[in-house]
């Protein structure tokens, strides 16, 4: 077999599995030989750039960071739709529709709590996704699409050009993951999965959008060349024989008949891997949809019946107060069981003092819980005649629960916080997440592992990690010889980490996985953050003052200083990956824009430069590297002359980037 043809194989049988795997949920084969056959398709492409296409399945996250999103029109508006809230207003919708039109059948489907966008393929390519936008302009938002494992980079047999609509959503997996890594990084909770997923959806950099692992279904064809249907439901059979991902839906004879699959849809929402905030309705017959037409807001032929939000009475049994990893006490109810949209639920979080003295949450009190988003359950309000009369005003303690140290509320914030520096809490947290798989990815070394190795007094500190011997960890109750050398030997690995894994792992306030990537770009050396100061941090784009200021107030702590020596002295990576698949020809290079440029805006321009690695800023200075002078430049230009620094024309930075 020559390469094009085995290149082909790859990328059709990682197709096939992918398909397997992400829209039917059945994989094909082992994560283990999917990996093998994904890993030699990198390997063959590495070797031959010339060869890759963009359709192939190693080509998802690929683009570039962004600074806007391209705004484009929809060829076919994307319409909204009318809510309805009762039977009754279900029996005033039908009416309508039968007033106009014969019916012979409705289309019941989840409404998934999402967000709408269209996806173009033409010759069967995956070449476009906008968000809904206002129905008539979105958001064009291919690059972080791309990254959907259920949707198709390519299409067998497709129509010439294939605009279909769908909604994108945050699995609830994933965001109830994403927000309990959340919570141990003391990041504010994202409200539901739809603000996550949109969010994510928004994000300026694709790789951070991949690693949100959003899903997607499709329920309608807004346009498809040469293709005719009778009904929506051929319509929906044709999306999912073109193995498209397709949103769950029935047929109904009568409206009767939808009722009660609108019901059954409300009851079976668990079993979902989306959230949905109603159902529905449409008419199947896609010449009636023509005659009904639609009122200046909606189509006429549809409508969504909305659920209301579930909520139920619970009695607050005790107030619990936890010390996360950077020494925040943060109190949780415990609540009488109590079950609601399909889950038990035992506790909710009370986020800090002010939210339990607004809504004056006692121990006793009955409370009306809500699962905000489906997921977190949180306490709406109290039910102040139900309140027992020993009941009093609830407040945090002034003291570490875990160490005793004194708790001080933050100056500029609600958080109360332990002062205790060795408070074990802490140590546990802060071990755990160093750790973890997006921080120092030491494999075998979870919670249980790293309690047992505090209580035996072998760690004090993320440093002591690196001194650890077989001998010592395999005293650790159930760890084998063979275990504990696995241990040592992933703690060894993790030495070979780059910079900016290392720098998420201290656990900085507010400097998460995207910063700590930025910082990490832009020194290349631990040492070289050591050295920088706030100007300087505050510099990076996308950076904010408040993340600045806090990494600069770690570095300068003589803890830091010391934490950093001992990892050093350990063997411990402190450079920054040099990525070889990126292109940072702008390496080291500070542009500053000036005049109006033709072809970009300055954000687009800003954007295109710190792709390549450059960075860009206000004012002309020593340091500027090159002054890019566009349409009526003024003073910056005469100041770049003045200083000697080299002045492009649009067409020299254009020639540049290419
Ligand atoms: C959903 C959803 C939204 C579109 C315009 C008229 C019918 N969120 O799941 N919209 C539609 O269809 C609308 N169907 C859905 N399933």
């Amino acid at each position: 077999m020559d390469l094009q043809q085995e290149l082909a194989q790859l990328r059709k049988e990682l197709t096939d599995w992918g398909y397997r795997y992400y829209v039917l949920d059945d994989p094909a084969v082992s994560d283990y030989e999917y990996d093998r056959e994904y890993r030699r398709l990198e390997e063959l492409e590495a070797a031959h750039p010339d060869l890759v296409t963009p359709d192939s399945p190693t080509q998802r996250v690929g683009g570039a960071i962004r600074s806007t999103f391209q705004a484009v029109e929809h060829p076919v508006p994307l319409d909204s739709l009318q809510d309805v809230f009762s039977e009754e207003e279900l029996a005033a919708f039908e009416a309508r529709v039968r007033s106009v039109v014969p019916v012979s059948a409705y289309i019941v489907e989840p409404k998934i709590d999402g967000l709408s966008v269209a996806l173009e393929y033409v010759d069967g390519r995956f070449i476009r996704g906008v968000t809904r936008g206002d129905g008539q302009v979105g958001e064009d938002v291919t690059e972080n699409l791309r990254t959907i494992r259920s949707i198709p980079l390519r299409l067998e047999q497709a129509p010439r050009r294939l605009i279909v609509r769908g909604e994108v959503f945050m699995p609830k997996q994933v965001f109830a993951d994403l927000n309990a890594e959340r919570e141990a990084m003391e990041q504010p909770l994202l409200a539901n999965p739809r603000n996550a997923a949109a969010g994510s959806l928004r994000q300026m950099d694709p790789r951070i959008a991949a690693q949100r692992r959003l899903d997607i279904r499709l329920f309608q064809v807004l346009l498809a060349e040469e293709v005719t249907f009778k009904t929506d439901s051929e319509a929906l059979v044709w999306l999912k024989a073109l193995q498209l991902p397709v949103v769950p839906w029935e047929l109904a004879p009568t409206i009767d008949d939808a009722l009660t699959l609108i019901r059954a849809t409300g009851e079976d929402r668990d079993g979902f891997p989306f959230d949905i905030d109603g159902a529905v309705v449409k008419v199947d017959d896609l010449a009636a949809r023509e005659t009904l037409g639609r009122t200046v807001k909606f189509p006429r032929w549809a409508a969504a019946y909305k659920y209301p939000p579930e909520e139920k009475p619970a009695t607050v049994q005790d107030i619990i107060v936890q010390v996360g990893r950077t020494g925040v006490l943060t109190p949780k109810a415990l609540l009488s069981p109590v079950r609601l949209a399909g889950t038990t639920v035992t506790s909710a979080t009370l986020h800090n003092q002010d939210n339990i003295t607004a809504k004056d949450i006692r121990i006793g009190d009955t409370v009306i819980v809500r699962k905000a988003g489906e997921i977190i359950p949180e306490i709406v309000s109290v039910v102040p005649e139900k309140r027992p009369p020993d009941a009093v005003p609830y407040h945090l303690p002034d003291t570490c629960p875990v160490c005793g140290a004194p708790a001080l509320r933050d100056e500029d914030g609600a958080a109360v916080r332990c002062t205790g520096a060795e408070c074990p809490a802490q140590l546990l947290r802060k071990l755990t997440h160093f750790a973890s798989r997006d921080a120092m990815d030491i494999d075998h070394l979870g919670p249980a592992v790293i309690r047992g190795l505090v209580e035996a007094e072998l760690v004090r500190s993320p440093a002591d990690l690196y001194r650890l011997t077989v001998e010592q960890v395999a005293v650790i109750e159930r760890m084998g010889e063979k275990s504990a050398q696995n241990l040592i030997d992933a703690i060894e690995k993790s030495k070979q980490n780059d910079l900016s894994r290392l720098l998420f792992a201290f656990g900085i306030r507010q400097v998460g996985q995207r910063a700590a990537r930025l910082i990490a770009e832009r020194f290349g050396s631990m040492d070289a953050v050591l050295e920088a100061g706030e100007e300087t941090l505050c510099d990076i784009p996308d950076i904010g003052a408040v993340t600045a200021r806090n990494l600069l107030g770690w570095c300068q702590s003589p803890q830091a200083r010391h934490l950093i020596d001992r990892l050093r002295e350990a063997g411990v990576n402190m450079t920054a990956a040099v990525s070889d698949q990126q292109d940072r020809r702008f390496a080291g290079m500070i542009f500053v824009l000036t005049g109006t440029l033709e072809g970009y805006t300055r954000d687009e321009a800003k954007a295109a430069i710190e792709a390549l690695g450059g960075r860009v800023t206000g004012s002309v200075s020593q340091k500027t590297t090159y002054v890019v002078a566009g349409e009526s430049a003024g003073s910056k230009l005469t100041k770049a002359q003045s200083l000697g620094i080299p002045v492009l024309t649009e067409a020299e930075l254009k020639a540049m980037m290419s």
